[in-house]
Order: C-alpha cells, then structure tokens, then sequence
C-alpha cells in the first residue's frame, strides 16, 4: 500500500511515514486531511466566546521564544490582585464569555496560594464558568520552587475550581532542541507525566506545539506520536493546536521561519498523524486570521474564541492584543463557507450559526 492509500484505509503511520507526508503535495495532503475532517464534523467549524487572562509576567525560568515575561527585553513587571482578576472576569461574563483561560509566568513572589486563590474565588462568584488554567509548566514551577508533588498541585487545582488544563508549556519534546530553547523548564516526560496524572483525575486537556523556529520536520512528527502514545493511554487530549512561532521581541536566532504551504501542511499532517485526538486547532492568534479560515480546509475544524485580550503571543509580534469581536468571527467563518459552532469548553455544541 502507498502512503495515500494508507491515510485512505486508516493505518497508523510510523515516524517514517509521517516524515514522508511532507513530501506529497500540498493539494494532496489537504484533500487527504479534508476526508477525515468531513467524516469527522462535516463543515461544522467551532470556537467559543473566551477571554485570555495573563495574571503575571514575572518568571523564574527563561525561554529563549518568550517575549512576554519581564526581567529581559521587556521591563514592565506586573501581576495582577486577585481582585483585578475578578473585575476582568465580571466584564467579560458580561460579554457572554464561557470559559476564562488564565496562563500565568513562573512568579516566585507570591505562593501557591496566589494562584489557587484566583481560580477559588472566580469559582465561587460564577460556579458555570469554565476555568481553563495552570499549563504542566506552571505545575512543574510550582512543585519545584514550594516542594509540593504534582499530585498535591493537580488536587489542589481541582479543590479550587479549576476545570480543564490548557496545552502551554509542550513547546517541542526533543531534548536537544528544548535543551536549547527553554532549558530548566519542564521536561517532556515531565508535560507528559502532569498531562496523564490530570486525566486519570477525569479530566481533560489540551497539547500544543511551538514550531516553525529551530526544529525539524522530523521533531514535529516525534512530538505527534508522544501525544498520540498518551491519549492510547488516557483518552484525555480534546485538541491538538500546532502554534507557529511568532518572532519579534525575544532570544531566538537563526530560525527557519515556515512558509504558508508548511503551516498548513503540518496541520494537515497533525490531523493524519494523531488519529485519535479528536479536534485540531488553527489557532487564529499564531496563525493570522486568514490562514487559520484557509486551515479549515486542510484538516482543522476549531479556531479557538474570541479571546477579548492575548498577552503572549501578541507581545512577539501577533496581531491578537485585542482579541476578536463575536460578529466578525462568526461572518468569517460563514464566508469561507464552514458552518460556524459555538461550543463550550469540552465541545459540546451551544449555538449553530446559520
Ligand atoms: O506554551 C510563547 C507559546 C504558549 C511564543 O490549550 C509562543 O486551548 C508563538 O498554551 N510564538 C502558551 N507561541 C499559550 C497556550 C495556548 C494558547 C491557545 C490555546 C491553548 C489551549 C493554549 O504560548 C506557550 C508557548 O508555546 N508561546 N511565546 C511565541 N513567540
């Protein structure tokens, strides 16, 4: 059987094959992606009314792609009270938003407590809102700077209303390229520990992947089947979201920046390879808008929400400071001929937009 035809019959790719996608052509791997797609949710193109919350910027580790913690190129340290919290919180449910997606730096200032505290007090004044928060980096700062095990962080977080956990901190899992992009932060097998260890509490996440600056395509197909190899285990991956690095403000050299066609071939591929996670997210912040509307057509069927803020991203150069407005997302989606669905946190479907 040739490569198509495998994608064609399901069979399960090996590092080999995966490599091997990236030489088909770009027509034919998004037809490929488009087929699992469609069988999987038709034109149906979801997102939901979201709002970002970066509570600190203050960090103890140093990663050479962040241009959003203080202490280098950007001297404005702050963190947020919990009280500042709670006013962004009541604006934004007044704005419909669902879940509050809180990713913090690693602040060694302020205690578990400031972190747990927020997520307490935003659960007990809006029981319904989903808290999306704690990347397994944050987890792991936590457990290294106050000796705590990731099992009494993971209860904690879970006494304190958190729901769900995002997919930050996965950045790429080869040691090499991780030794030089972000040393001294959370291994792989460490991501990958915290991630099983949240699952077996019932609970879901999510996994990203930072690529397009140093790495390989090779890494990326090795970071794929680590993912693929857990959710055999736990089943609880919801997405899978394939972040392109954005490039200003920060450490990083000598770079291979990825053109329109490699972005959306590794989404394309992303969506052959990990055959068993169930949503792929083009997520618009890293990708521009555009090309996020187009990846619709190459495997991805969610675009993340409307955000209302985004302070990581944006402070290396993405055009996402402001978030997006709820109309124009949705005549967006319509427009590039998808179906827009808002769903809730964990995909369950809350509005068609016909
Ligand atoms: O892990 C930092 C990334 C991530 C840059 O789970 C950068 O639904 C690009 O985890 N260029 C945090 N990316 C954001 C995150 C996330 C975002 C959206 C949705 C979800 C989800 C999770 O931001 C970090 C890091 O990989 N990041 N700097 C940069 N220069």
């Amino acid at each position: 059987m040739d490569l198509v035809e495998k994608v064609r019959n399901k069979v399960r790719l090996t590092q080999e094959e995966g490599e091997a996608l990236y030489d088909l052509d770009l027509y034919t791997l998004g037809e490929l992606a488009d087929e699992i797609r469609r069988e999987k949710y038709g034109k149906k193109s979801y997102f939901n009314i979201n709002r970002h919350i970066n509570p600190t910027n203050i960090c103890a580790d140093v990663c050479k792609f962040c241009a959003y913690s203080a202490t280098r190129k950007n001297p404005n340290q702050y963190t947020m009270s919990h009280e500042q919290i709670l006013e962004i919180v009541d604006n934004s449910v007044k704005n419909h938003a669902k879940e509050m997606h809180l990713v913090s730096a690693h602040n060694p200032n302020d205690g578990v407590e400031w972190y747990m505290g927020a997520f307490k007090k935003i659960k007990a004044k809006y029981p319904d809102l989903h808290v999306k928060a704690m990347t397994a980096a944050e987890i792991d700062f936590l457990t290294r700077e106050y000796g705590h095990s990731y099992d009494e962080v993971l209860d904690m977080m879970i006494e304190n209303g958190v729901d769900s956990m995002p997919g930050g901190g996965a950045e790429i899992f080869d040691e090499g390229v991780r030794e030089y992009l972000c040393k001294g932060k959370v291994t792989s097998s460490q991501w990958l520990e915290i991630h099983q260890k949240w699952h077996e509490r019932g609970r879901q996440s999510n996994a990203t992947m930072l690529f397009g600056h140093i790495e390989t395509r090779a890494h990326r197909i090795d970071h794929m089947i680590r993912l693929r190899d857990l959710q055999d285990i736990t089943g609880g991956f919801n997405a899978f979201i394939p972040l392109v690095y954005q490039k200003e403000n920060n450490y990083m050299k000598n770079c291979n920046f990825p053109s329109g066609q490699e972005i959306l071939k590794t989404y394309a591929i992303s969506r052959i390879m990990l055959d068993n996670i169930p949503h792929i997210k083009a997520y618009w912040v890293t990708a521009s808008i555009n090309l996020a509307l187009i990846a619709q057509e190459f495997g991805c069927d969610d675009l993340d929400g409307t955000i209302e803020k985004e302070s990581i991203q944006s402070a290396a150069g993405a055009a996402s400071s402001h978030g997006m407005n709820l109309d124009e997302f949705v005549a967006l989606i319509k427009n590039s001929g998808f179906q827009p669905i808002e769903r809730d946190s964990l995909y369950n479907e809350l509005k068609v937009y016909n």
